[in-house]
């Protein structure tokens, strides 16, 4: 049985507008996604379902700039004081060419940090955004002390995030910081894998120079995916991190074969590597009916790579990421934890 670690209070983050296609639509990232995870995990069994610690906002400091910090916790309040009405979301961005430097004025700012505008900023979102990061340190912790399923239900999300960018639905990057507290906590060698359709270009960028955290991701190829400037197989590490740092992008329309062929190799070179702990960036936006991704996975994939990732044997630790086919996002989530866990 799955140990799940979740907060109510991502509640507090749900603004009213996504930018989309030229207009304001409903978040596809919406609270009921929690909802349908947590009722699924529920009748499934995995009944362990947990509160978070207090967030250890030192380890978070070690993920994201103290500036970016300081601009998140701020963010909505300088949004208010302007007199603006409507929910947070910038208009100017320091492009090429441009200065990147932080100006004082919060129309500024909110472009100085983001790395895309489909993600408003509202009363709730920094309280909520800490919440979902205590859900993966506290996660972290119940598998450092030998706990070997353990489920951090994050939200909102977290890989879009770098130690100094918003985006994508993200605000702290929670598997990194999960990552770095298994560090912190006495691993020398940490391996993150990230399912999500979407490239982890947050993860990606804070350990692109490290060699203690072997980044892989599998995703929707930059050139017809969202996040579009980065996830390119080029990508593979500087510095200490050259080669720790291994990008699958894969085309419209890929399928199962395809995916579970780059998984394989994936699992390869984790093995080499030999981690001592496994962090899982899981995203469920490779089903077929996701809204907004174009993998082609059905809710059984989802079964078989979970078993997949169990032949890896190492300690693992599940962070939710996306997933935007509302209704099955419970039904496909909790296919992986029971692939992994054997109880299918
Ligand atoms: C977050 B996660 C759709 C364009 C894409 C942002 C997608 C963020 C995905 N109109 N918008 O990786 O699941
Ligand atoms: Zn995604």
């Amino acid at each position: 049985m799955f140990t799940t670690i979740s907060s109510p209070d991502h509640r507090l983050h749900f603004p009213e507008g996504e930018l989309a296609g030229g207009q304001l639509v409903r978040p596809y990232e919406c609270p009921e996604r929690w909802d349908y995870i947590h009722n699924s995990l529920k009748s499934a069994g995995h009944t362990d379902l947990r509160k978070p610690d207090v967030l250890n906002m030192s380890l978070v400091e070690k993920i994201h700039t103290a500036a970016y910090l300081k601009f998140l916790e701020n963010a909505w309040h300088e949004w208010q004081k302007e007199g603006f009405t409507g929910e947070a979301i910038p208009t100017v961005f320091p492009a090429r060419r441009m200065q990147q430097r932080e100006p004082v004025y919060i129309d500024g700012k909110l472009g100085y940090y983001a790395m895309a505008v489909e993600t408003a900023i509202t009363s709730g979102t920094w309280q909520a955004a800490k919440s979902s990061a205590a859900v993966a340190a506290t996660a972290q912790k119940l598998v450092t002390s030998s706990t070997s399923e353990v489920f951090a239900l994050c939200r909102p999300p977290g890989h879009h995030s770098a130690s100094d960018l918003y985006g994508g639905y993200c605000f702290l990057n929670n598997a990194a910081i999960a990552a770095q507290g298994f560090l912190e906590d006495g691993a020398k060698r940490v391996a993150i894998l990230d399912v999500d359709f979407h490239h982890g270009n947050g993860t990606q960028d804070i350990f692109y120079e490290r060699d203690d955290v072997l980044f892989i991701s599998l995703h929707g190829d930059p050139l017809h995916a969202f996040p579009h400037f980065l996830g390119y197989a080029d990508e593979t590490g500087a510095g200490a991190g050259e080669g720790y740092n291994v990008n699958y992008p894969m085309l419209p329309g890929s399928g199962f074969s395809l995916w579970q062929s780059a998984l394989s190799d994936a699992c390869k070179t984790i093995t080499e590597y030999s981690p001592d702990a496994l962090v899982i960036s899981l995203g469920v936006d490779t089903f077929e009916k996701d809204p907004i991704s174009f993998f082609k996975l059905t809710s059984a994939d989802f079964t078989r790579y979970g078993e997949q990732l169990a032949s890896l044997s190492l300690p693992t630790l599940f962070v939710m990421e996306g997933g935007y086919a509302v209704e099955e996002i419970g039904t496909n989530t909790v296919n992986v934890l029971n692939g992994f866990s054997g109880s299918v």
